[in-house]
């Protein structure tokens, strides 16, 4: 392969790999900022990578017949501008992962008062137990309705989302993939999540810590829609649970 063809051959993988990187639109701040920290991380390792191989395919085609190789020399100011720009890329690695990871949409650690502070924001329990998922909201005190596939959690878009991650018995994990989120579901301890839902459609989400035989079967998914959808179905759900309730005291009347 000459050198004509082998720079084409690497520039038409890194396009195919910058493609395969190329970010599907954002479904919520949490996704956003965990897309752009790979592409960025990306776009640092592509040329490295590429640099390496090159020298390295390089080296064994120009020197594979040389029958006196010579040792290497010390060479001093090679050696201090590879220390110095490998210290510039660890700098810029550790500084941008460290700004996504301190984002309150990516590691949440407001207190109890930080939760849901502003109106329209919406606040779901998820407690997790062998095998399932119960989802609530506290404050409007009704639960996530069943679907086919374990709870549904319907959240309004471009609205904040703060969720409240727990276990009844051993560790779980709740994570929506497509979201962004994942958090581990501990017993007797509450942990937080925030993001805002920026594209509506249905997320499935997982259970991620293996927890038991039905492990796989720990399904649940998050229906991001629009405000108005969210208003009516935040009615009808206020409507259903005090029927529930009705019906309960009607059955407790009829039976004393
Ligand atoms: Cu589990």
């Amino acid at each position: 392969m000459n050198a004509k063809r082998f720079a084409l051959a690497s520039l038409l993988s890194a396009a195919v790999m910058a493609l395969f990187a190329d970010p599907v639109a954002a479904q919520s701040t949490s996704a956003d900022l965990i897309g752009e920290l790979n592409i960025k991380l990306l776009y640092i390792a592509l040329p490295i990578t590429l640099l390496v191989e090159i020298i390295l395919i390089y080296a064994v085609l120009r020197f594979k017949d040389n029958d006196e190789p010579k040792p290497t020399r010390e060479n001093r100011r090679l050696e201090i501008t590879w220390t110095v720009a490998t210290a510039i890329i660890l700098l810029f690695v550790g500084v941008a992962s460290y700004g996504v990871m301190a984002d309150p949409a990516v590691t949440f650690t407001g207190g109890e008062d930080e939760i849901a502070p502003n109106e329209g924001d919406v606040y779901v329990q998820a407690e997790a137990y062998q095998w399932g998922w119960t989802m609530t909201y506290p404050e409007e005190d009704i639960t996530a309705p069943q679907g086919d596939n374990g709870p549904v959690i319907t959240v309004p878009e471009g609205q904040d989302l703060y969720i409240g991650v727990t276990s009844e018995d051993v560790i779980h994990g709740f994570h929506v993939p497509e979201l962004g989120l994942k958090m581990d579901a501990m017993p007797s301890q509450v942990q937080y999540l925030q993001t805002t839902p920026e594209e509506t459609g249905t997320y499935q989400g997982y259970c991620s810590e293996y927890c038991g035989l039905a492990h796989s079967q720990m399904y649940f998914s998050i229906e991001v829609v629009d405000q108005a959808e969210y208003d009516q179905w935040l009615d009808e759900q206020t409507a259903e649970e005090s029927e529930d309730a009705a019906d309960m005291n009607e059955t407790a009347n009829a039976t004393a």
